[in-house]
């Protein structure tokens, strides 16, 4: 009976994914000229105040009015989230403490090392004598190894065969040819299954026999409840020397972690470096959803193609600022208790037309705001717009007042009544103030009735960073209210 009909498909049950690394390089999109876009999204931001740094008592803000009046008591505190650690992972190297029978340390070495190789031929084979406990159902494990394979070997990389007579069936086993890898398995309960991978396209056409590649696996299946245990482990072919299944080849650094690798960390395993993400980039993912969520990069995903289960790498108390630019509307920044605080977000290109500053609060709107714009990368600003519940006590300038020139800066009062959470303030650099507005409408140039001919409006809207400086509170009753939040901050230009 041959292992395909023994083993039958059931890809929900786990999944495995691999990194092949032969060269780094990138490819390019073709650019187009925006349309309007959210030019702070996922953009560098600083604050100068922001809770968590130790643990602290804030009271929650909720829609409802009463959420002022009474405290629900909550606690911000940074942590990355329980299973998502920060540390990197460790691996066993396989081959340091093993029985290696017919197998040579004669090869050339891998790209990169100046260490001989492995070599397999014939009936060859490593067997570790120490393997870390592994537990497939969570955290996974991980198998990491450079390889040269013969053409045309059909070859096990790694195989773990049951040791107790008179099954000695396999429970695991990785296979490579031409770059396709098959990963056999069995639960302990239940039918064996086989997986399938097809490399893309675009990587498979480099990938060649007989040249170096290195071969990342992470494993991670609700379905089994095996543990790795040292016996039965073969590298370089299956338990008992099936010839039809013999690595053919060179390999080097083969190693084991106790866990499934996230994406991240494979390419970390491979550069040396964690890649860099939007917040928290220390935080890793948990080895259930090993991918970050491009859109909401504190979020991870898992690596199925559709699947929309996400979990943060950022414990629900975190609420760093990067919250008010993440591109969830869920998640939120939080201050420390305080009577000021300013946030100043790099736009990271010049020559933006800024439409629309839009900002979504969590908790109550502050006393009084001041919006201010860089056209110099941050090393001067200037005032673009105020907004206060009584602009004469907050900055001595007359509510709503006068816009007489297209660059002119005024300051606008709240419409009451105010908020307990989720108000929204909005900046319209040019747009007409909605009908019925107290806000006056910005005239252009004279001579000039539209943007384009208007050289002032047109300066205007022009910022390389935006910063805003929130003063005193709105409506507090409890002094644990006293801090700023917000869901998010949306700057809409091109
Ligand atoms: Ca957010």
């Amino acid at each position: 009976m041959g292992l395909n009909t023994r083993w039958k498909f059931q890809r929900k049950l786990m999944y495995v994914f691999i990194l092949l690394v032969w060269h780094l390089s990138s490819t390019h999109s073709a650019g187009y000229f925006p349309k309007l876009v959210d030019l702070a999204v996922l953009k560098p931001i600083t604050s100068t105040s922001t809770c968590g740094e130790t643990s602290s008592k804030y009271c929650q803000s909720l829609s409802r009015a009463t959420s002022l009046q009474t405290c629900v008591e909550k606690t911000c505190k940074f942590d990355c989230c329980t299973n998502c650690g920060s540390a990197r992972p460790v691996p066993i190297d396989l081959a340091q403490s093993s029985n290696k029978v017919r197998v040579t340390q004669d090869g050339d070495p891998r790209n990169g090392s100046i260490v001989r190789s492995f070599r397999f031929q014939g009936d060859s084979y490593i067997q570790p004598l120490r393997m870390p406990t592994i537990n497939y159902v969570d955290p996974g494990f991980t198998i990491s190894v450079w390889i040269k394979q013969k053409q045309g070997n059909k070859g096990t990389i790694i195989s773990k065969d049951e040791s107790i007579a008179p099954n000695f069936a396999n429970v695991l086993q990785l296979v490579i040819q031409d770059y396709n890898l098959k990963f056999y398995y069995r639960p302990a309960t239940g039918n064996a299954s086989v997986a399938s991978y097809t490399l893309l396209q675009s990587q498979s056409e480099k990938l060649q026999p007989d040249e170096w590649h290195l071969i990342t696996v992470a494993v991670i299946n609700k379905g089994l409840s095996y543990y790795i245990d040292g016996s039965g482990v073969r590298i370089g072919q299956k338990y008992g020397g099936d010839a039809e299944w013999q690595y053919e080849g060179l390999m080097q650094d083969i190693l084991i972690y106790n866990k499934a690798l996230t994406n991240r960390e494979a390419i970390e395993a491979f550069t040396g470096v964690l890649p860099s993400v939007y917040v928290a980039s220390h935080c890793r993912c948990p080895p259930t959803h090993p991918k970050i969520n491009v859109a909401e990069p504190a979020k991870c995903l898992k690596n199925v193609e559709g699947d929309l289960d996400t979990v943060s790498r950022l414990k629900d108390t975190a609420h760093p600022i990067e919250f008010a630019t993440d591109g969830d509307t869920l998640s939120f920044w939080l201050s420390e208790i305080t009577q000021n605080a300013t946030i100043d977000i790099n736009l990271s290109y010049t020559g933006l037309q800024v439409f629309y500053v839009v900002l979504t609060f969590y908790g109550p709107v502050p006393g009084a705001l001041k919006i201010q714009r860089s056209l110099d990368n941050g090393h001067t600003f200037q005032p673009w717009q105020y907004f206060a519940e009584d602009c004469k006590t907050s900055f001595n300038l007359d509510n709503n007042g006068p816009l007489n020139w297209p660059d002119s800066v005024n300051c606008v009062q709240y419409v009451k009544p105010l908020l307990s959470s989720s108000g929204v303030l909005t900046f319209q650099t040019e747009y007409p103030p909605p009908s019925g507005s107290n806000i006056p409408v910005r005239p252009f140039n004279q001579d000039c009735s539209n943007l384009y001919c208007s050289t002032r409006l047109l300066q205007f809207l022009k910022a390389t960073h935006v910063k805003f400086d929130f003063y005193n509170h709105t409506l507090v009753q409890n002094p644990r209210h006293r801090y700023f939040g917000l869901q998010r901050i949306l700057v809409t230009g091109r």
